[in-house]
């Protein structure tokens, strides 16, 4: 298949505006004559605007790490989608576990954001994965094959190939823990069966990422699986060198 591949960093609740543009500066020196992958960064909604300024014309793509599904209005404390677009976003991360768990959205608040973020032309990196007590139980393909349907069976065949899927194994963020490669793979191969059931063989498009504990030292080997079509990487991508060197690792 001719999938392109994606490293996508979650920085996050981290990073002032300051810190943010003194990231992307040193950043941009490491990895731009990278051309073989696409590169976002996911920052907090506050960064966005200095790091638009910063990376205008690089091959760094911006994206955000939430976002409203309403699309403007009375809505305290909420980031549309055009807001997103007015500071050079072409990215949103959207239904990452951590909102799910601490913040309580559902697949139905998922699936009204992945909408609303393909109407005006944002690529959502949608992400799903199963707890440990799922995995354990041996019921997690079955849980993200449902996640990934509850989000994306209302979505049209053209705009599910504006989508790009995570899977994060919850048990394996922030822990150290990697779910093994064959692991990632049996999952996103699940993942893309799921999306073949939506869209048929235009699955095969679809770019798949696997997130959770990923560094330099394992992105080598994960990129190796057949359905493995890049990272969605938090930890990792906080120090600008070290996302460089993932990242070349990766290509
Ligand atoms: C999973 C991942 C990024 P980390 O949440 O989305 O974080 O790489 O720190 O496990």
């Amino acid at each position: 298949a001719n999938r392109r591949k994606v490293i996508a960093g979650n920085w996050k609740m981290f990073k002032t505006v300051s810190e943010a543009e003194d990231y992307a500066i040193k950043f941009l020196e490491e990895v731009k004559d990278v051309t073989d992958l696409d590169v976002v960064l996911c920052a907090p909604f506050t960064a966005l605007h200095a790091l638009k300024n910063e990376l205008e014309e690089s091959i760094v793509h911006l994206g955000a790490q939430n976002m409203a599904w309403a699309e403007e209005g009375a809505y305290t404390g909420e980031i549309s989608a055009r807001m997103l677009l007015d500071v050079a976003c072409t990215y949103v991360i959207l239904g990452h576990s951590e909102r799910r768990e601490m913040f309580g959205e559902t697949d139905q608040d998922i699936a009204k954001k992945v909408q609303q973020a393909l109407a005006v032309g944002l690529t959502p990196i949608f992400c799903c994965g199963e707890n440990l007590k799922l995995r354990e139980e041996g019921k997690a393909a079955e849980w993200v094959k449902n996640q990934v349907a509850s989000a994306l069976s209302g979505i049209s065949k053209d705009d599910l190939l504006r989508i790009i899927v995570a899977y994060e194994p919850i048990w394996a963020i922030g822990t150290g823990k990697t779910a093994s490669s064959q692991d990632a793979q049996e999952m996103c191969a699940n993942i893309r069966a799921t999306l073949t059931e939506l869209m048929g063989s235009a699955s095969e498009n679809v770019p798949i990422l696997y997130g959770g504990s990923v560094k330099a030292e394992n992105i080598g080997e994960l990129m190796q699986e057949p359905d493995v079509d890049g990272a969605l990487v938090g930890g990792a991508s906080l120090d600008p060198l070290s996302f460089a060197k993932l990242i070349k690792n990766a290509s």
